[in-house]
């Protein structure tokens, strides 16, 4: 397995800048593999429907509710040493990835304000901060078969995701909420943020990417208990 280095993940990023993303989450690799998937769909429907780069409006910083994110962990909270974690991206790619968390912070960073929903019947107006999903993705080369993300958490949660939703514009792997460091509670040293899925499709204490060409029989801790797959806002 190939271990990149912070120092080469600076050199791939200094040498090629954004050039390197266009290979990997962009149009073609929507073409080639998604434009298949969804060819029988009327176009004009499809394309509204599914079309991978919309953007989702963003609120304010004014608008957070700080107190309206409800911690929901199915079971038990794991203890992560932030200075041992290690990020592994792999599956269908040419470089597997294993960052540090200062490998991701050095990575680009952006932040947003969306509303996270629980089908459990609660919302609330978030602050994530970190690294687009599509660049970590983008950076360890995907294959032209990789169709999904799989997302392994270190309580065992796992999910998986289309992978034009995993690189949608707004699909972060955060390691800060509403402005501050990301709390254990919450899914630290690194989560899934996005506000196109819903809070069960959002991954805390996320250790592993796999990419694959396939839905395997277990698709994520809720849906293996009938929820539903894609979970779209
Ligand atoms: N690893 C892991 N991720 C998870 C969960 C979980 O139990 N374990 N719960 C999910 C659900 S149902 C929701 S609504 C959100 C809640 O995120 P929060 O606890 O930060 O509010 O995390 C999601 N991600
Ligand atoms: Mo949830």
């Amino acid at each position: 397995m190939t271990i990149f280095s912070r120092r080469h993940l600076l050199q791939v990023l200094g040498l090629s800048g954004l050039g390197i993303l266009s290979g990997g989450c962009g149009t073609s690799l929507f073409e080639s593999n998604l434009g298949n998937a969804f060819e029988p769909l009327n176009q004009a429907v499809g394309s509204l429907m599914l079309d991978p780069h919309r953007l989702v409006p963003e609120f304010p910083l004014s608008a957070i509710q700080p107190d309206a994110l409800i911690v929901n962990t199915y079971d038990v909270t794991p203890t992560i040493d932030p200075a041992a974690y290690r990020l592994t991206v792999n599956g269908l790619v040419d470089h597997p990835l294993r960052l540090s968390l200062a490998d991701l912070k050095s990575l680009p960073f952006q932040s947003m304000v969306i509303r996270h929903v629980c089908v459990e019947g609660w919302a609330a107006i978030v602050q994530w901060g970190g690294v687009p999903l599509a660049h970590l993705i983008a950076l360890a080369g995907p294959h032209p078969q990789a169709r999904y993300a799989y997302f392994y958490s270190a309580d065992g949660y796992y999910e998986s995701w289309d992978l034009a939703s995993a690189c949608h514009p707004q699909t972060l792997m955060a390691y800060q909420k509403n402005q501050a460091p990301l709390t254990v509670d919450n899914g630290a040293p690194l989560r899934l943020a996005s506000p196109i899925k819903l809070g069960y499709k959002q991954s805390k204490w996320v250790t592993r990417v796999t990419l694959t060409d396939h839905l395997a029989v277990t698709q994520g801790y809720w849906e293996d208990q009938g929820y539903e797959w894609f979970g779209g806002l």
